[in-house]
């Protein structure tokens, strides 16, 4: 897909064709028309200045969006300089527009782990104030190999659980050089990304890679967290019937009051057509679940890891293999029944769709932005932990997406509010 990256001597990026540059403008213009809250805060932000003076180095899957995202930080003011934080997620149509337009960006699709760190490296070498992560990797790289930066560094945010996990433990053990915004543990982020996004690009993954009719399927999730309820909802939408598999009773018995029959996967692996997990969890379809399918089943993960469905037991019982169209492999067993594998296993939702739609992104960025935001402004006076962001702040991007969507919410009167904080009327 990529031709080898060049580096030019005189400007400061490294990207796999700068000739790809019409196409990414393309692809981010689409998606700034799909982001009213990003666009929004843009347009306000182009005035006030708020990241005026401000260099930030970001770490984060070079994407459409993100380039929105990139965009707006620029128009609020900061100088910026890009790295991907994975090499299978960046668009290089979208790095060679990005780099074109004066952005430091180095990224190239399918780099190794040499290119990975140099990238990285290079966006340091640009002193930032603020970094800006998804999975931490800016961050432990200013504090194991730069930390002379560190006294430069207002604060960072942190896009996903994992790396905030990580954080925190470092902030326990005092090692935390400066201030971080979990900008995981906002409800616009997680919630929305987990239930409508994954929901719907899970689904999206299916589709591209098997085009089968949903209608009148038994379609198995495994997990009924939030992935796992977004995917249920999206699959009985289309028609299909839906099975719960669940450890956790409390989330079992939302799947069945949602509407959903529950039940173990020992049972479910006989009944179902479709099969998806979004667990977390290691061997959640194994050996004898593949023993008792129907033929035809379709198997695919939408969890964290690739370790869901354990291939190893699929490859053992499997008299042949062949790939039958993209990201769909065919696994013919030695009594004939044919069991089919979306994606290896890994994220069908990244790996044969296109990750989140622009819409939902627009509201996890919106946080990002808000994180970088709030450093610029108060992170001198945060101490050196993992902060979240004000859930007054939650409110405001839920209601300028929602305003951009055409709907309006009331507001309480000031009796309203006094009748709130009133004890002396009983309930
Ligand atoms: N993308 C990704 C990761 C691995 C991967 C081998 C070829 C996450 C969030 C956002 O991780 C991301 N491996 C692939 S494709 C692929 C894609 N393979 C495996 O065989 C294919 C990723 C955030 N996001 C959206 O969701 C939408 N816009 C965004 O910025 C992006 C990418």
């Amino acid at each position: 897909m990529s031709s080898t990256p060049t580096v030019s001597e005189s400007v400061p990026y490294k990207v796999a064709d700068l000739g790809l540059a019409d196409e990414g403008r393309r692809l981010i213009d689409w998606a700034e028309s799909r982001m009213p809250v990003l666009m929004a805060i843009r347009e306000e932000c182009s005035k006030t200045k708020p990241l005026a003076g401000q260099r930030i180095a970001g770490c984060l899957h070079v994407t459409k969006e993100t380039a929105v995202l990139i965009r707006t930080l620029r128009a609020a003011g900061a100088e910026v300089a890009w790295s991907g934080c994975n090499p299978l997620s960046t668009q290089d149509a979208v790095a060679a527009a990005l780099a074109d337009e004066g952005v430091h960006v180095y990224a190239w699709y399918g780099q190794d782990t040499e290119g990975f760190y140099w990238s990285i490296d290079r966006t340091l070498d640009f002193r930032p104030t603020l970094t800006l992560d998804d999975g931490a990797d800016l961050i432990f790289r200013v504090h194991d190999k730069y930390p002379d930066l560190i006294p430069g560094i207002i604060g960072g945010s942190e896009e996903t659980t994992t790396g905030v996990h990580r954080l925190r433990a470092m902030a326990a053990d005092g090692k935390l050089g400066y201030p971080v915004v979990a900008v995981n543990d906002s409800e616009t982020k997680w919630d929305f990304d987990n239930v409508y996004g994954t929901g719907q690009s899970s689904l999206d993954g299916i589709l591209r890679a098997t085009s089968v009719l949903l209608a009148g399927k038994d379609f198995v999730v495994a997990g009924y967290g939030h992935c796992g309820r977004g995917c249920a909802m999206r699959a009985a939408g289309m028609g299909a019937r839906v099975i719960a598999t669940e450890v956790k009773p409390t989330a079992a018995l939302k799947a069945v009051l949602d509407g959903h029959r529950v039940m173990r996967m020992d049972e479910a692996a006989a009944v179902g057509d479709i099969f998806i997990t979004a667990t977390g969890m290691k061997d959640v379809i194994v050996g004898r679940h593949f023993e008792v399918m129907k033929d035809g089943a379709i198997v695919c993960n939408t969890g964290h890891y690739d370790c869901e469905i354990n291939l190893a037991d699929l490859e053992a019982m499997a008299e042949s293999k062949r790939t039958v169209r993209d990201n769909c492999v065919e696994y013919t067993l030695r009594d004939g029944r044919r069991i089919y594998v979306l994606a290896d296993g890994r994220l069908v939702n990244l790996a044969a769709a296109e990750g989140h739609p622009s819409e939902v992104m627009d509201m996890s960025f919106a946080d990002q932005f808000q994180a970088m935001k709030l450093l610029a402004e108060k992170g001198r006076e945060l101490d050196n932990a993992v902060h979240v962001l004000p859930e007054e702040l939650d409110q405001e991007i839920a209601l300028i997406k929602l305003t951009a969507m055409g709907s309006r919410i009331d507001e309480l009167t000031p009796e309203q509010l006094a009748y709130l904080d009133d004890y002396s009327q009983g309930t």
